[in-house]
């Protein structure tokens, strides 16, 4: 699938600290390690509507990573998915009487765009479920042979016992998980299951739906298995960093962990699982089933500037959840708006405390509220007694453009 298109980043004088995250298998902050190229899955949308502000939100923190990883004097390959054939895609062009193909391809269209308005550095391979149906038969199969696969009325189960370390990704009891999983796409209730966590990782073809013919039969993809078999095929095991909206903890990164080690036999999948905290409107998880969306392309479209935007998600720790409300993005036209007065002159206050602020506060849990700040103290300054520095203006505008991915 085609990705978007990419962005040259400034030089910046120095190099940033390593970078930490927060990792949910550990519970705590911890280094991502990578060699010299930093390796990361991130998984991507389903493209059934429209890019609200909490998609935005998690992919400019994983492009935040990529962007301190790049700082930090490393390579970046990145991966990412589109999951195009899934229940809530089939269910919606249903709905709309659309063609499930044309929708899947309008809306991964308008993410593109988004994305691209929002500088979001884009994947290395940014790869379709449908177009690796190939990779996921590959390993279904793969884990038949080892034993690890059940049919239920045709429809092919991954036994989640077969992998001794099940659980170690999200932390939950087995009550716990028992209760997201239905909540989350899963079927703990089905009859005939062997253990009501176990997964679909092939689905035998239904009347009027899409299916493929493969070796597992006239059928198509269970979700988990998608992001494992893209993830394998592009990155291999051991990666560093598997990121998505804290929503998928579990089960999908839970079982895309039990899946992959089951099928190499190596472990871990992931070094480290970092999550997002979910964006609210008005109380409840911006959701496309519940429909209080707030989407990107509507606010370009009434002539928000994609910056102001940016900065408005940027305000917020990825970590915690937080909610959308009609002050975040005024708030953000202001500061930008200040932003680019204080850069215009052609000199300013040194900018040698503001860049090492920006880079310790990124690459300590990417914490981008305290980076802002760090920007808003050169800003203040410059704003009310200027500064004689020729390098200041320049070196600001190139860290807000490489590490924040802010243009001024
Ligand atoms: N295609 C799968 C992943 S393989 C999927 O979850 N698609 S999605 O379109 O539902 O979500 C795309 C990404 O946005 C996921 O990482 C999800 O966790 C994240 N996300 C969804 N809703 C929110 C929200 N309200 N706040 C923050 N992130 C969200
Ligand atoms: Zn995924």
């Amino acid at each position: 699938m085609r990705s978007w298109p990419t962005l040259s980043l400034p030089e910046l004088p120095g190099i940033g600290p390593e970078v930490r995250v927060f990792d949910s298998a550990s519970g705590a902050v911890k280094a991502t390690a990578p060699g010299p190229t930093a390796r990361m899955y991130v998984c991507g949308i389903t493209p059934y509507d429209a890019t609200h502000l909490g998609h935005a939100a998690t992919y400019l923190t994983f492009d935040l990573l990529g962007r301190a990883w790049r700082d930090s004097g490393h390579a970046v390959h990145y991966v990412q998915n589109v999951t195009d054939i899934d229940d809530p895609l089939l269910e919606r062009a249903v709905a709309t009487g659309d063609d499930w193909q044309a929708l899947a391809q309008r809306e991964t269209e308008l993410f593109r765009d988004d994305m691209t308005a929002l500088r979001v550095l884009p994947p290395d391979h940014y790869l379709g479920a449908v177009e690796s149906i190939p990779a996921v038969v590959e390993a279904v199969e793969k884990l038949r042979e080892l034993g690890a696969v059940y049919d239920v009325d045709g429809d092919l189960y991954f036994r989640i016992r077969a992998d001794e370390r099940f659980g170690s990704v999200a932390s939950l009891s087995s009550g716990e998980m028992l209760e997201i999983f239905g909540d989350r796409g899963g079927d703990p209730h089905r009859p005939g299951k062997s253990d009501p966590l176990d997964c679909l990782l092939w689905q035998a073809a239904r009347p009027n739906e899409p299916a493929w013919d493969t070796a597992l039969g006239h059928g198509r993809p269970g979700w988990h298995i998608e992001c494992v078999a893209i993830a394998l095929g592009t990155l291999g095991m051991s990666f560093d960093v598997q990121g998505g909206g804290r929503d998928l903890a579990f089960p999908h990164h839970e079982m895309g962990a039990s899946e992959a080690h089951v099928l190499t036999g190596e472990w871990p999948y992931a070094r480290s699982y970092v999550h997002a905290g979910l964006v609210g409107l008005d109380g409840e998880k911006m959701s496309k089933s519940r429909g209080n969306l707030v989407f990107v392309s509507a606010l370009r479209m009434l002539g928000h500037d994609p910056m102001a935007i940016r900065l408005a998600l940027l305000n917020h720790h990825y970590r915690t959840d937080w909610e959308w409300t009609d002050a975040d993005l005024p708030a953000a036209e202001e500061r930008l708006a200040r932003w680019r007065a204080a850069v215009s002159p052609p000199t300013g206050p040194r900018p040698d405390d503001t860049l090492l602020r920006m880079r310790q506060a990124l690459s300590d849990d990417l914490n981008a509220p305290s980076a802002l700040a760090a920007v808003d103290r050169w800003v203040d300054h410059q704003l009310s007694r200027g500064g004689d520095d020729p390098s200041g203006p320049g070196i600001v505008t190139r860290a807000c453009d490489a590490l924040l991915g802010v243009a001024l």
